[in-house]
């Protein structure tokens, strides 16, 4: 980041349904761009650390039952929680890979039958992302991938009408990678498209708000 001395990180965020892939390839990109000297974190939505984030893993994990629209609110108030932190770390140069963001939000919620409109007015004033990458797979492809646990949303007939949501919610902005490829093949794809993102975010192009 020498030549642009106060570069700020890019915030790169990876949608996709459940078994696309988001998770082992933002651990892959986290390491190429560590390999190249660029400061990076990798995050994750939820995030199941905080206060918040405990009430929502108990009730993924059906350890506790809750109305749609209140959980559909701790989601939000998971990622508010972290908006100060994710300001503070693209400012100081570091760019953060999120498994999850305000998307997932939306179309989960609106896959059970909340209103497209109120799901995403508490996402308004979060950061907006740098790039938002979907890793496109069919859901019945994901499904056969094996390894849904027994979390509350992983289910195919959800996950169809999730991804529904998903494409109503894209725009030309997205980045689409074909995540029924080889992992490898993604891999390339995915760090040819983030690194691209990180060098433009360096000369400077400006941190702005969600329009969701
Ligand atoms: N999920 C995730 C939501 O329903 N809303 C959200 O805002 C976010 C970030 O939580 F089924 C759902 C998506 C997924 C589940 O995600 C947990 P991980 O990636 O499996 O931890």
């Amino acid at each position: 980041s020498s030549q642009y001395g106060d570069a700020r990180g890019a915030l790169i965020v990876l949608e996709g349904l459940d078994r696309s892939g988001k998770t082992s390839q933002s651990g892959r990109l986290v390491k190429y761009l560590d390999g190249l000297g660029y400061p990076v974190e990798s995050w994750r939505f939820p995030d199941r650390e905080t206060a918040v984030g405990k009430m929502i893993s108990s009730y993924l994990t059906n350890q506790s039952q809750l109305d749609d629209h209140t959980i559909h609110l701790l989601f939000s108030a998971n990622r508010w929680e972290k908006r100060s932190l994710m300001e503070a770390k693209l400012k100081s140069g570091t760019s953060l890979i999120v498994d999850r963001y305000s998307y997932s939000g939306v179309a989960f919620s609106s896959a059970k039958g909340l209103d497209i409109e109120w799901c995403k007015a508490p996402e308004v004033g979060l950061l907006a992302p740098d790039l938002v990458v979907y890793l496109d797979i069919p859901p019945e492809r994901a499904a056969e991938r094996g390894g849904y646990g027994g979390e509350r949303y992983e289910q195919l007939e959800f996950q169809k009408n999730v991804s529904q949501y998903y494409k109503m919610l894209s725009d030309a902005s997205w980045k689409t990678v074909d995540a029924s490829q080889p992992m490898e093949d993604v891999e390339k794809q995915l760090k040819e498209i983030v690194l691209d993102c990180v060098v433009s975010c360096q000369k400077g192009k400006p941190v702005s708000e969600l329009c969701i």
